[in-house]
């Protein structure tokens, strides 16, 4: 097969999408689908657009190696930002035309070294390989609170803003207070009559001021894109050395120093000691994904501004109503509750070889080889599948890796040396037990709870340091996969009519 033969699906086309998409074209595969269930692409930045909503990485850094931006006009950008750069990437790639919108996979089904994968509108062909991109905190979790649905007022999910929403003189509930939650508050704290933070468990918050970043420095990185790249390793050094090995265990002086960063913060800015006694975490800092913020403790002191702590019993038409018998009385709720971080490729039916289906088999655990490929399902690929690190590292760079590496295994296939390509089940297996043996000394599983968790109470994140991502990432290991190669069966799919 040569690289013009191969026909890949990508499932999703936010970022994740869009790095599979470009390391494929990179290496000469052009026959690219990126299917799209809604109408315009950009997942993470697409689904939320809720008041303050920002990327906690910094701009230069959360952007793709090959794609920098001289234009983003704040240290950490806001989300209508990143998703116009997501947009303009794709363009400027030409991976915008090789999206099908309103295509939701519903089906993908293995058979004989090849997916026949099928939306929401139909059959959509048979492809050699395919790259599930749906990102992992991409379904909203709403609470299961009583009475969710009779209060009277307007409410919706972080993840599902209603753009009709004003909350200007309004009095506005937010439930949860992670990076979502303290974001909202940040930014509706000025424009509310009241706003009640409901917190059922305080977060450390990690200060970083963010600043914008003027026209003077935009055209210096404009005219100067060494200076720019120098900026981007300058920030990926900090963020994987520092940042990304403290909370994994693998730099424990940064890490007491994030710690005591973090506590100084609490500290110093919060005045009224029942206030800070209810805003102090009972875990360690970075066992719960660490908020930043630069104005959550201002905010939250406001004099409009009340933080709830007392359990939600219930909701009601007037609003909510706590443990201890009080009636908060609101016009909007808004549910910053997070997502089901775990439902990876839902609510696709994946059908791999011998009519394994992949999420049954994930009923007791997601688990994957290098949180790329699974045993079973031959050429089907994830970037951002399980155990990616998803506390730790920039995702972007994350993505691009995987996708790299993905590009890699799948050119094998589109160059000739193999027809399929799985990860050997033993191999998976151990792999699998080391990353478990890993977690139990990691930050994550020191007490508390977190969206990192499994429903079979496993912390699904990386535990390992981001040298040994990137090393694990650089070449694929041909040994630790099953290689099937078929000169006879290559020329008959070259023969093939397209599907
Ligand atoms: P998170 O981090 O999962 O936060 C969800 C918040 O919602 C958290 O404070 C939860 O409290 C709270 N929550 C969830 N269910 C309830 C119920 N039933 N009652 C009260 N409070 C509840 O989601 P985010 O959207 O903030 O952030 C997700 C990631 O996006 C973030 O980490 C970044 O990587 C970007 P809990 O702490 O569980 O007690």
């Amino acid at each position: 097969m040569g690289t013009n033969d191969m026909r890949v699906a990508i499932i999703g086309s936010g970022a994740s999408g869009i790095a599979a998409a470009y390391y494929l074209m990179d290496r000469g595969i052009d026959d690219v689908t990126l299917f799209e269930k809604a109408a315009q692409m950009g997942g993470t930045w697409r689904d939320n657009r809720y008041p303050g909503v920002a990327c906690d990485v910094p701009s230069h850094l959360y952007r793709f190696t090959f794609a920098p931006n001289a234009e983003w006009t704040q240290r950490c950008s806001p989300g209508d930002e990143i998703q116009r750069y997501m947009v303009d990437v794709a363009h400027k790639t030409g991976i915008y035309d090789h999206i099908r919108f309103d295509n939701e996979v519903t089906e993908a089904v293995y058979s004989d070294g090849r997916w026949s994968v099928t939306t929401d509108a139909g059959p959509q062909g048979i492809f050699d390989a395919v790259i599930s991109a749906g990102g992992a905190l991409h379904h909203p979790k709403m609470p299961g609170i009583d009475g969710i649905d009779s209060f009277a007022g307007k409410a919706c999910h972080s993840a599902r803003w209603d753009d009709t929403l004003d909350l200007g003189g309004k009095r506005v509930g937010i439930i949860g207070s992670g990076s979502t939650g303290t974001q909202i508050v940040c930014a509706v704290a000025d424009v509310a009559a009241q706003l009640t933070l409901f917190q059922r468990t305080a977060q450390w918050i990690m200060h970083l001021p963010n600043h914008p970043i003027d026209e003077g420095k935009r055209q210096e990185y404009r005219d100067d894109a060494a200076s720019m790249d120098s900026y981007y390793h300058y920030l990926a050094d900090r963020f994987n050395s520092v940042f990304a090995d403290a909370v994994s265990g693998h730099n424990a002086e940064a890490y007491a120093h994030m710690a005591q960063a973090c506590m100084v913060n609490l500290n110093t800015n919060v005045h009224d000691p029942e206030l800070r006694a209810k805003l102090t975490p009972d875990y360690k800092v970075g066992c719960k994904r660490l908020v930043v913020s630069d104005r959550f403790y201002q905010a939250i002191q406001q004099p409009n501004v009340h933080l709830e702590t007392a359990d939600i019993a219930h909701i009601e038409p007037a609003g909510v109503r706590t443990a201890d018998g009080i009636l908060h009385s609101l016009d909007v709720i808004i549910y910053a509750t997070g997502f089901h971080a775990h439902s990876l490729c839902h609510p696709m039916r994946i059908t791999g070889r011998d009519g394994g289906d992949l999420l049954e088999q994930w009923k007791t655990g997601n688990a994957a080889y290098r949180s790329v490929a699974v045993p079973g399902f031959p050429n089907w690929f994830m970037v951002g599948g399980p155990n990616s690190p998803i506390g730790n590292f920039s995702y972007l760079m994350t993505a691009e890796m995987q996708a790299r590496y993905i590009a890699s295994l799948i050119g094998e296939i589109a160059e000739g040396r193999a027809r399929t390509i799985e990860p050997k089940d033993d191999v998976t297996h151990a792999y699998n037990a080391q990353l478990r043996n890993a977690m139990a000394g990691t930050i994550w599983t020191s007490g508390c709870d977190s969206w990192y968790f499994d429903p079979q109470g496993r912390v699904a994140s990386y535990p390992w340091s981001y040298a040994r991502f990137a090393e694990e990432m650089q070449v694929p290991a041909l040994d630790d996969f099953i290689v099937e190669r078929s000169f006879k069966r290559r020329m008959a799919r070259r023969n093939r009519p397209q599907g």
